[in-house]
Formats: C-alpha cells, sequence, structure tokens
C-alpha cells in the first residue's frame, strides 16, 4: 500500500500542479485578452473622439460657407453700390439659379478624408405658419381664411401620414382652432370659453404663449398636436421669418409645397391641384420667374400665366420673393462620425447676418 502510495502521491500532485497551470495560463490568456480587447476599445474610442471633434468642426465649418453663399449671392445681385447702407434693397428675389442653391448635394472633401454637405434653403421655399396669424401686437386676429387655410393644410398633411387611418385620432378643424389660439394674444378660445383650460390641467401646468411660433417644435405643445404629426408638418412648414413674412415663395418652394398654394375667389379658396403645380415647376426649368409685379422685360411670368390669375392667394405672395431668411444645413462625416448643423441666418443686414437659431443633431 505504502510504495503505492509513494508512485502515486507524486503522479496526483504532479496533475494538480499541472492543473493549476492550466488555469493560470487560462486566467492569463483571459486577461490577456481583456487588456488587448480594452487596448483595442481605448484607441477606437480616443479615434471616435477626434472623428467626432473634427466632423463638428468641419460642420461648423460649412455654416461659415452658408453664410458667405448667402452674402456673396447678396452682392451678386447688385446690393454691393448699396453696401454702406447695409439696408435691405430690392433684388432680383430668391430663385433656384441663386448663387446658394448651386452647392446643394456638392461633396466637398477634405485632405484628410473627411466630407461636408451643405444645403442651403430660402425660408419661402417652405410655408410660414407665422404668415397665417400675422403678428401685429395686441391687434393681432387671424382671419377666417386662416382657419379654413389651416384645416386644408393639417388635413393634407394627416392623410399623408404613413400610419394606420385607425390610428389617426386627429380632427383637422379642432387643431387649427387650438393653433390659432396658440398664437392670437386674447384668451379666449375660437369657439369660447377659456384658452388655458386644457394648459393648466397639464402636469406641469403651462399657458398659451399669445405670440407667434418662435420653433416648429413649440407646436408640439399645442392641444391635439403629438410628436407624430409636429414631424410630418415638418417637411412643409417654417416659422421663419418670425415677423413679417410672406406666404410661399413659388420660385424655390419643392413641389409637396407649391401643393399648399391656397388659392381662388374670397370665401371659395382651395389647394390648387397637380396641373397648376407641374405649370409653377416647367416655367422655372424653363428659366423663368413667376413675378406677382410688372412682367416687362425680365424673365417673369405672371400668376395668371400659371392659372393663379382670379382671386388671391392667402398668406398673401410677393414675387420675386426678398426674404432674407435662410436655413443653412451643413452634414460632415470623419470616419464613421456624422455631425449636422442646422442653423437660420438673416441676411438682410449685409455687415452683421443674423444667427436665429443653431442645433447640432
Ligand atoms: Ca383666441
Ligand atoms: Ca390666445
Amino acid at each position: 500500500m505504502s510504495s503505492w502510495r509513494r508512485f502515486t502521491k507524486p503522479h496526483r500532485e504532479g496533475g494538480m500542479i499541472l492543473a493549476l497551470v492550466l488555469v493560470l495560463a487560462l486566467m492569463l490568456s483571459v486577461s490577456m485578452i481583456s487588456f488587448t480587447r480594452r487596448a483595442v476599445i481605448d484607441s477606437l474610442i480616443v479615434r471616435n473622439r477626434d472623428d467626432s471633434q473634427r466632423a463638428a468642426a468641419l460642420a461648423r465649418g460649412g455654416v461659415r460657407l452658408g453664410i458667405a453663399l448667402i452674402l456673396s449671392d447678396r452682392l451678386l445681385k447688385g446690393a454691393a453700390e448699396n453696401f454702406e447702407t447695409t439696408e435691405l434693397v430690392a433684388t432680383p428675389g430668391n430663385t433656384l439659379d441663386d448663387l446658394w442653391n448651386q452647392t446643394r448635394n456638392f461633396e466637398i472633401v477634405d485632405a484628410e478624408g473627411g466630407s461636408l454637405v451643405i444645403d442651403v434653403q430660402d425660408a419661402g421655399a417652405r410655408l410660414n405658419l407665422n404668415a397665417v396669424v400675422p403678428y401685429a401686437g395686441e391687434k393681432t386676429r387671424a382671419e377666417p381664411e386662416a382657419e379654413e387655410f389651416l384645416v386644408e393644410l393639417l388635413q393634407k398633411v394627416i392623410d399623408e401620414m404613413p400610419i394606420d387611418p385607425g390610428e389617426k385620432l386627429y380632427d383637422a378643424r379642432e387643431l387649427a382652432r387650438n393653433l390659432i389660439d396658440w398664437m392670437d394674444p386674447d384668451d379666449t378660445r375660437v369657439v369660447g370659453g377659456g384658452e388655458g383650460d386644457y394648459y393648466q390641467s397639464q402636469d406641469p401646468p403651462y399657458n398659451p404663449a399669445n405670440r407667434p411660433l418662435m420653433s416648429v417644435e413649440e407646436v408640439g405643445l399645442v392641444e391635439g398636436f403629438d410628436v407624430q404629426l409636429v414631424e410630418a408638418l415638418r417637411r412643409y412648414v417654417t416659422v421663419y421669418p418670425i415677423v413679417g413674412g410672406n406666404g410661399i415663395n413659388l420660385n424655390t418652394a419643392p413641389p409637396h409645397v407649391l401643393a399648399l398654394i391656397y388659392h381662388g375667389v374670397s370665401g371659395e379658396k382651395r389647394l390648387v391641384d397637380a396641373d397648376t403645380v407641374g405649370r409653377i415647376l416647367r416655367a422655372r426649368e424653363a428659366g423663368q420667374v413667376v413675378c406677382t409685379g410688372s412682367t416687362e422685360g425680365s424673365d417673369c411670368v405672371s400668376l395668371s400665366e400659371m392659372d393663379l390669375g382670379e382671386g388671391s392667394i392667402f398668406p398673401e405672395i410677393e414675387l420675386p420673393d426678398q426674404s432674407g431668411v435662410f436655413t443653412i444645413r451643413s452634414r460632415a462625416k470623419v470616419g464613421n462620425v456624422e455631425r449636422t448643423v442646422v442653423t437660420v441666418v438673416d441676411r438682410s443686414n449685409l455687415l452683421e447676418p443674423q444667427l436665429l437659431f443653431w442645433r447640432t443633431e
């Protein structure tokens, strides 16, 4: 027995040591793997942070380029002789032939592989909600056409929302009235009663703004509007300029916004049909400009030629559009990191363009 023990004991001890070595080796390799992985992750984080900073800087630079474009466009249009006064003077108006539109979808690539795309759009290319209920201080009143137009606009947006019709529990007329009450200076609902009832029952309670809208996002605070509806509305509308803006710029608006032209004789206005939208687009493609004033001696075509002669358009338009407000979207990409800066700039004062909005995405 004892000799058996003599032979077997070292053998068992050797086995245990071997097992221990294996466990240690395993632990070592596990910690090596996790150390290596950590090192790789750390270097990726550092690289990502570098890319992120570079992308953010590139996007900010893109905004400066965009501002340079809208100012150069203004100077090219003949404001140079009035540079000292810096006042907004009549220019040929905003069209898609302008300098600021020439960089659309053009990708600028820097020496280190970063890329930048700048998209500039005039405010008139969207329907200005603040032109529907134009601000006039305490005298601000929504015209009857404002409610009718908002009903048609909201119904169109609701109809086009890509969700199940059963989920569209919106009432366009109620929404239109709630939006007017949010913007008008009084505290009485369009249908009578206090405007604050709904808002005071919220947690936390708040009040209607009773002033022009400061952002499209603000519409989400209005009774009956939810995030989905505001998102659907976003591609059609703007709130700029906040005061003193006109209706849609027929010379720059995309087809889905042109479809919001509300036209006709008083009391019988309707959204225009696809034929009118097509007519405007064809005129633009032919290098013509839709004008509301004199059409003599220029590339102007009249509203009548667009089948918009009879009656009027609401909100009122003045073409060529002289709006000084532009949205600049600057999207930069470095490695796998993308940064977008969205700004709204007013170029009315050439020496001091005003930054009205800034958001990093
Ligand atoms: Ca009201
Ligand atoms: Ca109100």
